[in-house]
């Protein structure tokens, strides 16, 4: 079985690039073991602080973004980081070629009950000239500048899904050697799905083109659908796409008016282009309801974004809905 780094090396990806990836990978399986050894090294519960976003934010929050953020500002072609967890991105090495985005511990509310949390991350180049702006705004690029992006889910095995723009590929962790092993090659989405995600308890606030996709899905065969769906919400996006790449399946996160100066509660830049990617890439297709995530301008580096995804011909019927 092949290795991470021999994959890397057979499709072309560039010697600087592939380092890049392994040292996220090497903060990812040290997050990997600290989640095993949860209790046992007292780095359960919650800190006392607020991220940026004015989340409280979990001790292995904490430690996840440190370990990704040291190890990749310490790799000479990284230009610069941008975390959910921090309120500014940060400067690396000026000569790097790399930007890196990441959510060092997406669905962290499941830390606490043992269940499946994940690391999420988007490789992005660092514009070529040394135009004028803030560190931020070099960052501000939209998804189809992705040059990598993947996610770590630790579950029951630790596994690693990622895209070059080559397909992607799913790696399970070997605990025995300390490596990502290739374990199926080119995911591929099935087209279609009667199976949904959604947290409903949200439902009165949504738009109405979403609330009646969803009562249409709740009419089963005798609805406008046709068919009888099922319902998942595991509130862990790396744990529900995951699903999604496996047995298909539909992910909606949507705009919502709770706060209505938030288009939505996932960030573009951490979760919303990089599992857009990833999905695309496996043949699905993900969207705000209006138009592709990865054709969203980002304005700013902690922009929210509405987030429909996954099997492609059910990710059409919603944009549909929103075209009427
Ligand atoms: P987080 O980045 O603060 O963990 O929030 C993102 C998570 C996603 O993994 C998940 O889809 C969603 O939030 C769950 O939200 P909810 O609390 O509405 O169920
Ligand atoms: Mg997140």
């Amino acid at each position: 079985m092949k290795r991470l780094d021999q994959v890397l090396a057979s499709d072309g990806t560039s010697a600087e690039l592939e380092l890049v990836i392994k040292d996220v990978m090497v903060a990812c399986k040290d997050i990997a073991y600290k989640l095993g050894q949860g209790d046992l090294a007292g780095i359960l519960g919650t800190t006392e602080d607020e991220n940026v976003q004015g989340e409280t934010q979990k001790m292995l929050d904490v430690i996840s973004n440190d370990l990704l953020k040291d190890i990749l500002c310490a790799n000479p072609y990284v230009k610069g980081v941008g975390s959910e967890e921090e309120d500014f991105t940060i400067a690396a090495n000026n000569d790097g070629k790399y930007l890196v985005t990441f959510d060092p511990l997406d669905g962290s509310s499941n830390i606490d009950v043992n269940l499946s949390v994940g690391t999420i991350f988007s490789i992005l180049e660092a514009p070529a000239d040394n135009r004028p702006g803030s560190e931020q705004e070099v960052f501000l690029q939209d998804g189809r500048k992705q040059v990598a992006a993947g996610y770590v889910l630790y579950g029951p095995s630790s596994l690693l899904v990622m895209t070059t723009g080559n397909g992607v590929n799913l790696f399970t962790l070997d605990t025995n050697i300390g490596e990502f092993v290739l374990t199926k090659a080119q995911l591929q989405v099935p087209e279609d799905t009667a199976e949904f995600a959604i947290n409903m308890s949200n439902q009165r606030f949504w738009e109405p083109e979403m609330k009646q996709y969803i009562d249409d899905c709740l009419k089963g065969e005798e609805g406008p659908l046709g068919k009888r769906y099922n319902m998942r919400w595991v509130a862990s996006m790396v744990a529900e796409v995951h699903r999604i790449l496996i047995r298909g399946g539909i992910f909606m996160y949507p705009y919502d008016s709770r706060d209505p100066s938030k288009a939505g509660k996932l960030r573009l830049m951490y979760e919303g282009n990089p599992m857009s990617m990833i999905i695309e890439q496996a043949g699905g297709a993900s969207s705000t309801g209006r138009m592709d995530i990865m054709d969203v301008e980002p304005k700013g580096i902690h922009d929210r974004v509405p987030v429909v995804l996954g099997s492609k011909n059910e990710v059409a019927k919603v944009v549909a809905y929103h075209s009427k």
